[in-house]
């Protein structure tokens, strides 16, 4: 055994890595750092925080779907449950493992599923419209980020929950905040801490039942509330994940969709003629660009991962961008390309905890797009994209680009 490795299975090394996925060199950009730990082994240990890291995509799959041998209740962030407490009452689906799991996610899943957005789905491309056209009429010049992928999931997504119309600035900074929690103490928590007392107060107020409007996405959840489908304790905090996890994961995916498809003028005459594509299109973005970058899970007893022993109460780090872009798993990984197949990529996760939002997510997308491809014949980056960090979200601060109306 060498100074840098470790023998934890019978046989097996475990190279222990200087690498700290969140410093600000890591977020700004990953792709060299995944290169390294999907390199280096199967699993790796990173010195910087003793915890375990996969990257391959075969070894982050299989830790999306062995929920009981790495549970999730003990946090999917860098804090393991059973040793601090939690900055929140921990989500009782994301933050929690069968069987208690199982109610509030059966009530999402039917909430969120393709046949109850189709209620939504013309209102929706209504507003698409509309957004593309008032930005259309301020000129050719806009920011992806702030004219457009800000904007129209804030123009949708509130309303479809139900929420008042004070306070929706609360939006954004409270799910930053919590996708930065996922990660260490460092800079961005410290910096997102001094204003998220007043948010995180009227976070918690949104969920009460008496602040959600009749109709919406959050009122049915109490009303699943009523027909004894969850508890009236679970169903504020079923509607808090919507809050959480619904309008930075869409205003990334929207924005990484952009960015991909800006200055590619062949894909964006092909999608311009077969509309059918969208769906593909913002699947293969989501595989490339993986807003969500970074999940962990704790280990309940030891685990065997690619023929290591990763003892019991350990945390693993999943890397899913990195397992979206390794090459054993997809030809040509960190092409854009329309003409691949993206389904199977853990963007969304996999298996028990993937993503509930993910058809609502697809929606808005697609409205966004359509309502563009409708209007415009070219869509061209007139600056660099400036990045948003965040120790989980890989978003996006500022996207220069042009258009050429239709
Ligand atoms: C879970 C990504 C949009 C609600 C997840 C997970 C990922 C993810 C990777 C798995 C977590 C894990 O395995 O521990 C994304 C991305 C999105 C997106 C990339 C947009 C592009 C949304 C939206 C909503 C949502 C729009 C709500 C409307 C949730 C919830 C969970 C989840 C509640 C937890 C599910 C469970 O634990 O059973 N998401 N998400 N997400 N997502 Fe999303
Ligand atoms: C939640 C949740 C789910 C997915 C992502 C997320 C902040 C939160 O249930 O609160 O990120």
């Amino acid at each position: 055994m060498t100074a840098s490795t470790a023998t934890i299975g019978p046989r097996t090394e475990v190279p222990r890595l200087d690498i700290d996925p969140f410093s600000d060199a890591f977020l700004a950009d990953p792709f060299p750092f995944h290169e390294r730990l999907r390199e280096a082994a199967p699993v790796t240990y990173l010195e910087p925080y003793g915890v375990y890291a996969v990257a391959r995509y075969a070894e982050v799959h299989r830790a999306l779907t062995d929920w009981q041998g790495l549970q999730s209740a003990a946090g999917v962030g860098l804090s393991n449950f059973r040793k601090e407490p939690p900055w929140r009452p921990p989500s009782v689906l994301l933050e929690a493992d069968p069987p208690r799991h199982d109610a509030p996610r059966s009530v999402l899943v039917k909430l969120l599923s393709p046949r109850r957005l189709r209620a939504l789905e013309a209102g929706w491309r209504a507003d698409a419209a509309r957004v593309v056209d008032e930005m259309l009429a301020r000129g050719r010049d806009f920011d992806a980020v702030t004219d457009l992928a800000e904007v129209f999931p804030l123009r949708v997504f509130p309303d479809a929950i139900g929420l008042g119309d004070s306070g929706r600035e609360h939006l954004l900074p409270y799910g930053d905040f919590a996708f930065n929690a996922f990660g260490p103490r460092n800079r961005l928590v410290e910096e997102g801490q001094a204003g998220i007392g007043p948010t995180m107060a009227w976070i918690d107020a949104q969920c009460r039942r008496e602040n959600l409007a009749p109709g919406g996405i959050g009122q049915q959840i109490w009303e699943a509330a009523d027909r004894g489908e969850i508890t009236a304790e679970q169903a504020p905090f079923v509607v808090r994940s919507l809050l959480t996890a619904g309008v930075d994961t869409t205003v990334t995916g929207i924005a990484s969709v952009l960015h991909a498809l800006a200055d590619r003028p062949e894909d964006w005459r092909r999608l311009r003629a077969d509309r059918s594509l969208l769906p593909r299109v913002f699947e293969e973005a989501v595989r490339l660009e993986s807003p969500v970058q970074t999940f962990f899970r704790t280990t309940t007893q030891p685990v065997e991962l690619a023929g290591v022993e990763i003892p019991a109460d350990e945390k693993v780090l999943m890397f899913l961008g990195a397992a979206n872009r390794d090459w054993r798993r997809w030809h040509d990984p960190h092409a854009f390309d329309l003409h691949r197949d993206p389904s199977g990529h853990v963007g969304f996760g996999m298996g028990l905890h993937q993503c509930v939002g993910q058809h609502l997510a697809r929606l808005e997308a697609v409205s966004v797009l359509d309502a563009l491809l409708d209007r415009v014949t070219a869509l061209e980056t007139t600056g660099p994209a400036r990045r948003h960090l965040n120790n989980t979200l890989r978003g996006f601060e500022a996207l220069p680009m042009r258009l050429t109306a239709a």
